[in-house]
């Protein structure tokens, strides 16, 4: 059986969790080597894991003896290991988002395009929850007729990112915005951000819950409520009302706890534990595929349509107006 050589760039949370995913529960592939702009960190984590150290990720990307590379540093830093990867003509799996801007994203689609070949994958694993595979298939169907309104929520206990307004619709609904243009499988038309009344939990610059309604080419009017400290839990929702029924996304199976004098389920403390074996199904299929030769998860075009949109939601939150999302027409590179 074929084994693909990875590499990881960038081992400061999310990288080693794949490190130890893709070596001790997956198969196909192996981790051999990192690189951290962290010397001394990247050093320990090398010793850990018994992986070869590169001195930057240029040179692990370019090295003989790496044939796939994951990019999980933080988001400035992407477009440069992607570039760098697609360049290199090796397969690279970027952590969401693509790239901060959706320029950036774009000048990822123009290299990939230009090297003639799809190496690049994003990290957005709802695509890869049981849960979103079964709303897709049940709404694929049309058994229920046209999906009409979605309402969504994700909500998330702590801040342990320096989370801002933009952080909020970028780095954490930017998983909604993909996910539920691949649920639906059409672009948006526009994107508004409201404001309710902000938690006392709320940081400064950070309006907490907001709510980003999107409306898809369609019509579909989707709203998704975005707390990002709520201070207690977990919680990812996502309801389509479709002309005959209303399907729901199912909640974790935990188990049922009976404890002071509340009988409970057991929920989710984050996302790492609410998503674990979606990213195990995703990194699989990633290993598959580069060990068959392709790639067909979320895109960098998936990645750049959703940067347009979270950008489009960004401004929309900033002028509190309603923001056409504008996003170029898909070259038929990317066409599946
Ligand atoms: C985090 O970076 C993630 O990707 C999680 O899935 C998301 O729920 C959280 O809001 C983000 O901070």
């Amino acid at each position: 059986m074929k084994k693909l050589n990875v590499g990881v760039v960038g081992v400061g949370a999310i990288g080693r969790t794949h490190i130890e995913r893709i070596n001790n529960k997956l198969s196909g592939a192996r981790v051999i080597a990192c690189a951290d702009c962290n010397a001394d960190f990247a050093k320990s984590v090398a010793e850990k894991y018994d992986l070869k150290l590169f001195e930057d990720g240029e040179a692990l990307i370019t090295s003989s003896e790496i044939n796939a590379v994951i990019v999980t540093t933080s988001d400035s830093f992407h477009e440069q290991y992607v570039l760098a990867a697609v360049k290199a003509g090796k397969y690279v799996f970027c952590e969401k988002p693509l790239a901060p801007s959706a320029e950036a994203c774009k000048r990822i689609v123009a290299a990939e395009i230009e090297g003639g070949k799809q190496l690049v994958q994003v990290g957005f694993m709802r695509r890869y929850d049981s849960g979103y595979r079964q709303l897709k298939d049940a709404i694929q169907t049309r058994k229920y007729g046209e999906p009409l309104l979605l309402h969504c929520a994700h909500r998330n206990p702590a801040i342990t990112e320096p989370w801002d307004n933009a952080s909020a619709v970028e780095n954490s609904m930017v998983h909604e915005i993909d996910v539920l243009r691949w649920l639906l499988g059409e672009d948006y038309s526009t994107a508004e951000v409201c404001y309710g009344k902000s938690t006392r939990k709320a940081k400064e610059g950070l309006h907490d819950p907001q709510i980003m309604i999107l409306t898809t080419k369609s019509g579909v009017r989707i709203d998704v409520e975005s707390f990002v400290c709520n201070g207690h839990c977990y919680d990812i929702r996502c309801e389509v009302v479709c002309e005959d029924a209303i399907l729901n996304l199912p909640k974790p199976a935990t188990i049922e706890v009976l404890a002071d004098t509340v009988r409970g389920n057991a929920v989710d403390a984050d996302w790492s534990t609410r998503f674990t074996e979606a990213y195990n199904v995703e990194f699989q299929e990633w290993i598959n595929g580069c060990n068959a030769g392709h790639v067909d998860g979320p895109s960098a075009w998936d990645g750049y349509a959703c940067q347009v949109a979270a950008a489009a939601a960004s401004k929309a939150r900033d002028t509190q107006t309603i923001v056409e999302v504008t996003c170029e027409e898909k070259p038929s590179f990317y066409q599946k």
